[in-house]
């Protein structure tokens, strides 16, 4: 009789193929199975030739040949198909199997997944893996949740296949019920795109500013990549800028400036809006890709709107060393808020996040890794209930450090009229963040003046509310008092 295995895999695009030679590679015998069946034909006589694959035909002939409880990983397009594939495979299912998402999914469908499958005597774990094609392959960073019975059943074998980082320590651990994992694997894809934005100003000012070309600017993108900015964004960013196409021209340049996106990061922004956290630099990041999208109008605005022309007065390499400050404190702000998200999640849903943990497991595989998320764990370890990543002595001293480079930075792109709304969203959350009072409080006037919405004194306690007829003309009902 032919061994079962020990792990089944549905879906065999880039990530799925990956992964299961990963996992074939630690020992163990994977099945595989694809909606169009002749790509098992091809995978299992092609890449894995050889290898320890049980290639099944159909989705009963590839129930039957796993290991119990069966643990049947899907890694397929997002959305319907996940939940196509759940309908066809729980009457094939028997209690305590465990079916595991490892795609983008949106984490309120893997919250109702989870509750689905339970309701089926299934266990279910939503995992977000990152790492994209070479980290399915060598070593993904790994965010599961779900089915809390289930972690014991894959925990060896995730913990096998993720990466490691330099003390061994895998880059993968239980995250949380529900969907906490697919959460914490949104978050992770909303910083990346706010790394990447924050990028992306970096190079526009130093071409448009600057007037550097894309081979000079490798030049600075490699000493960065051994600082502190040292990160995997950095590291392709500096490969990308160095990369000819075939007339000896950096390719890059020849690449339309419209931005695509898969939704990840507007799921962040819109869950940060809906339980009110001010994630300002991943929105900006999300908008500035759709701005980027409005490529014709952007076309017809520049040929009829005069703006300001870039006139750089200043000395080139202290403005390139403002950057990296620039760079680096942006970048922090923008790990204060994602966590803030993450903290208020877990208020919200129940969950019970172990913030330094969700640094170690984006540490290495996955698409942010850098040498700074090793500072955010030890900020973790040292205060648990740390309630902002800015409270933190080594985060704090390093933007106070950076802050008048980074004032510097941004003052000088506007003054020369180039966008940078990452790097100025952030030091704006700073300053807010920073200050004990705001101007809402002409904002709270405002809307007693139109709405009787009320408002809260400086002289009275917090909860009592007042109305003021400003104009002599209103009456003294308030409207009712609730938030959204
Ligand atoms: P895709 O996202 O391109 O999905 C391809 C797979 O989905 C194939 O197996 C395909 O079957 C199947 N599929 C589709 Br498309 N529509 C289907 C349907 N209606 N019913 C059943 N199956 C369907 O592949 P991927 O890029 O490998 O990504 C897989 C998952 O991992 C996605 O959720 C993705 O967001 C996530 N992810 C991707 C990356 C990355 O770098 N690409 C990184 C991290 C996470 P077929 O062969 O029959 O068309």
């Amino acid at each position: 009789m032919k061994e079962k295995a020990d792990i089944g895999l549905i879906g065999l695009a880039v990530m799925g193929e990956n992964l299961v030679l990963n996992m074939e590679s630690k020992g163990y015998t994977v099945a595989v199975y694809n909606r169009t069946v002749e790509k098992v034909d091809t995978f299992v006589n092609g890449r894995g030739k050889g290898k320890n694959f049980i290639g099944a035909r159909s989705l009963e002939e590839f129930v039957v040949s796993l290991k119990r409880p069966r643990k049947v990983m899907m890694l397929v397009k997002a959305g319907k198909p996940v939940d196509d594939f759940i309908e066809k495979l729980i009457p094939l299912l028997e209690p305590d199997d465990i079916i595991i998402d490892g795609g983008n999914s949106h984490f309120p469908d893997t919250v109702r997944r989870t509750k689905y499958a339970e309701s089926k005597g299934l266990l279910y774990v939503g995992a977000g893996v990152s790492g994209g094609e070479e980290g399915a392959l060598k070593g993904p960073s790994m965010m599961p949740g779900g089915s809390p019975e289930a972690w014991i059943h894959v925990k060896k074998i995730f913990q096998d296949i993720a990466a490691k980082v330099d003390d061994g320590t895998p880059c993968c651990d239980w995250v949380g019920e529900d969907g906490a994992g697919h959460f914490v694997k949104m978050v992770h894809n909303g910083i990346e795109y706010g790394d990447m934005q924050i990028i992306n100003e970096a190079y526009h000012l130093m071409k448009e500013l600057l007037g550097m070309d894309a081979f000079e600017q490798h030049e600075v993108f490699k000493k960065w990549s051994t600082g502190k900015l040292d990160s995997y964004l950095i590291e392709i960013t500096r490969d990308i800028l160095a990369y000819k196409d075939e007339d000896g021209n950096p390719l890059v340049e020849k690449i339309l400036d419209t931005a695509g996106q898969k939704g990840t990061g507007k799921w962040a922004a819109v869950t940060a809006l809906d339980l009110g956290i001010p994630l300002t630099l991943i929105g900006e990041s999300v908008f500035s890709r759709c701005l980027s999208a409005q490529k014709d109008i952007r076309i017809k605005a520049s040929k009829t709107i005069i703006g300001k022309k870039p006139a750089f007065k200043g000395d080139k390499q202290q403005f390139i060393n403002d950057l990296e400050q620039a760079i680096y404190a942006s970048k922090i702000i923008s790990y204060a808020q994602g966590y803030d998200l993450m903290m208020e999640a877990a208020k919200e849903y129940n969950w019970n996040l172990n913030y330094g943990g969700i640094a170690l497991m984006w540490r290495g595989g996955c698409i942010i890794r850098s040498v700074f998320l090793g500072d955010i764990e030890k900020a973790f370890r040292n205060n648990p209930k740390l309630e902002n990543l800015l409270f933190d002595s080594f985060f704090k001293n390093a933007v106070e450090t950076a802050q008048e480079s980074w004032r510097r930075v941004c003052a000088t792109a506007l003054e020369n009229g180039i966008p940078v709304p990452a790097l100025t969203s952030a030091l704006s959350y700073f300053d807010g963040f920073r200050n004990d009072r705001l101007p809402a409080n002409l904002l709270q006037a405002q809307r007693d003046y139109f709405g009787a919405h009320q408002y809260e004194r400086i002289d009275k306690p917090r909860g009592e509310f007042f109305h003021t007829d400003w104009t002599g003309r209103g009456g003294s009902t308030a409207s009712s008092m609730y938030q959204v």
